[in-house]
């Protein structure tokens, strides 16, 4: 298998995944080196929940300083609203359910979510690992990508 290729998959996997590669960028230096990207590969394809939670956590802690706050939350739910027909007032919407979410998943009603609070929320209701915005690709395409990558582990190692 090829670089070529070998990108090609990984977009196919993480089309719907906009806010990936912040996960994947550990240091934050806005690339993606091999070692995180096999470490992140890693959490995507055979990760635990917990590792699962912390990986999503990151994602949707927009500015990195341990909280996702409302307006983290607005701006994510409506990214991901906005692809639906609209009401006439979408951003109403958005408040909405921003308000319906971080009541739901703020425990120590803060206003904010910790990594407690989503944890919490995610282990009794595990739909919610995703409640922000897909971050993880689809047990489908997962699937096609590991068929591929993992054909022949000589190759993928040259990568
Ligand atoms: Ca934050
Ligand atoms: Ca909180």
């Amino acid at each position: 298998m090829n670089r070529k290729k070998l990108q090609k998959l990984t977009e196919s996997l993480t089309k719907d995944c906009k806010h990936l590669f912040r996960g994947f960028d550990k240091d934050n230096d806005g690339f993606v080196s091999v070692s995180e990207w096999v470490c992140g590969l890693s959490v995507f394809l055979r990760g635990t929940l917990e590792e699962k939670m912390k990986y999503c956590f990151e994602v949707f802690d927009l500015n990195g300083d341990g909280f996702i706050s409302k307006e983290e939350t607005f701006h994510m739910l409506k990214d991901s609203l906005l692809r639906q027909p609209s009401e006439e007032d979408p951003d109403e919407g958005v408040k909405d359910l921003v308000e319906i979410t971080l009541k739901k998943m703020d425990r120590d009603h803060d206003g904010k979510l910790s990594f407690t609070d989503y944890e919490a929320a995610v282990r009794e209701q595990p739909l919610l690992l995703e409640a922000f915005g897909p971050c993880l690709p689809d047990p489908k395409s997962q699937k096609e990508f590991e068929a591929q990558v993992f054909k022949d582990p000589n190759e993928v190692s040259e990568v």
